[in-house]
């Protein structure tokens, strides 16, 4: 007789299943759960007799796994408001970046927090995310560039995870841009993050992956390469700031190194999807980004989809770039900026985004995965991608909800 802890009961599961189309809906589904993961999960015409678990009927509503965003830097002090000033006056991007803004003007507001005011700064956007529907979030250092910023960053986001149901897992994103201390001397600094930093995080266990800005402006393909070398060697994943605002072949670097995933790509050329394709990596695309810098080029999206390369979708929060801390809204993004389909954004947020942080245990409903299931108030799954800044998360279930 089996013995569940909850049966959830008269649900319209979008399972998300890579094998199953349209959603893989289950009607009038019912999940059991056990020891927080899912213990058993089908129609109700199917669960098997004499179970035992305290029932709780759902009401006919929609329920999807939680939702993932697989790319933030949501640990950061200060506001750039005036540097979007002055791009909608004209200037560029990488303008304001070579002027010693950008991603400086954050570091250095960084650099004078405390973990504290960090933290504070950080836990609304956690709750933001959560509050719609996300249990997973990936979270970058990058706005430290010195060891000690850096790993202030990386306890802050851990300390988040700590503190919530939200599953954080943090990555070290050191090369992100030259530290003034480098200033033309980018190839020092990576041997500090090589021979100082990394080892230190490892120690720590502060990060579980490592990225890199790949950009004229930030980090050449074969300073990345020698940083991807010590990261795999230290048994680290990586993952790749690639080709967002020219093509510097960032795509098939990601793939060299079997990359989790290669994110914005806005530049990525055929030869670098086909490579993508080929080591297995993850396209992940940032509407968000994509949006607040008036880009015009779009990523290969025909040629992701014709090489099955997987797209997940996230929201890039950061104060430059993409001051954006809602998935549902970049879901939404990506639909109309990317013309995803809204179960692509809804694969993108989930599965897709569980394989970009090299998860198998979470971003569908099945046996064996955890219990991490999203309760909406929508009458159809696309509705996710539809809405934009409207709360319709009835209920956020997490395995580790205390
Ligand atoms: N690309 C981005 O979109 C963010 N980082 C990156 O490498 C922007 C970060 C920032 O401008 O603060
Ligand atoms: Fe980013």
């Amino acid at each position: 007789m089996p013995d569940w802890d909850l049966l959830l009961t008269d649900a319209r599961i979008a399972t998300m299943r890579a094998d199953a189309p349209d959603y893989g809906v289950i009607e009038d589904g019912v999940i059991a759960v056990a020891d927080g993961e899912i213990a058993w999960i089908g129609p109700r015409a199917e669960l098997p007799e004499n179970t035992v678990g305290s029932t709780r009927s759902l009401g006919g509503r929609w329920v999807t796994p939680a939702l993932i965003d697989c790319h933030t830097h949501l640990v950061f002090a200060g506001d750039r408001s005036g540097e979007f000033e002055e791009r909608l006056r004209g200037a560029s991007y990488e303008d304001i970046a070579r002027a010693g803004g950008g991603i400086m003007s954050t570091v250095r507001a960084t650099r004078d927090a405390s973990a504290d005011e960090l933290y504070a700064n950080a836990l609304p956007r956690v709750q933001a995310l959560a509050a719609e529907g996300v249990g997973t979030i990936e979270i970058k250092s990058g706005y430290g560039l010195n060891i000690e910023s850096e790993l202030k960053m990386l306890s802050v986001a851990r300390q988040l995870g700590e503190a919530t149901d939200v599953t954080i897992r943090t990555t070290l994103l050191a090369a992100h841009t030259v530290p003034p201390e480098f200033k033309d001397k980018a190839d020092a600094y990576i041997d500090l993050i090589c021979e100082e930093l990394l080892p230190e995080v490892v120690a720590g266990k502060l990060a579980d992956a490592v990225d890199a800005y790949c950009e004229s402006i930030a980090f050449s393909p074969d300073q990345v390469a020698r940083l991807f070398e010590r990261a795999t060697e230290l048994g680290l994943p990586v993952k790749l700031h690639a080709d967002q605002l020219s093509d510097g072949g960032g795509a098939a670097l990601a793939a060299e190194f079997k990359a989790l995933s290669a994110d914005h790509l806005e530049y990525t050329s055929a030869a670098g999807v086909a490579a993508m394709a080929d080591a297995g990596a993850v396209a992940v695309l940032l509407p968000g980004a994509f949006l607040t810098l008036g880009e015009t080029q779009l990523p290969p999206l025909d040629a992701l989809r014709s090489n099955n390369v997987p797209i997940a979708i996230a929201t890039d929060c950061n104060p430059g770039t993409s001051p954006i801390c809602s998935l549902r809204n970049s879901m939404m993004l990506a639909a109309r900026l990317f013309r995803l389909t809204p179960e692509e954004c809804l694969a993108g947020t989930t599965r897709v985004a569980a394989a970009a942080l090299g998860f198998d245990d979470r971003g569908t409903l099945e046996a064996g995965k955890r219990a991490d299931i999203a309760v909406w108030d929508v009458s159809h799954p696309r509705e996710l991608a539809y809405w934009i800044g409207t709360p319709q998360l009835a209920e956020l279930l997490l395995a580790d909800s205390r």
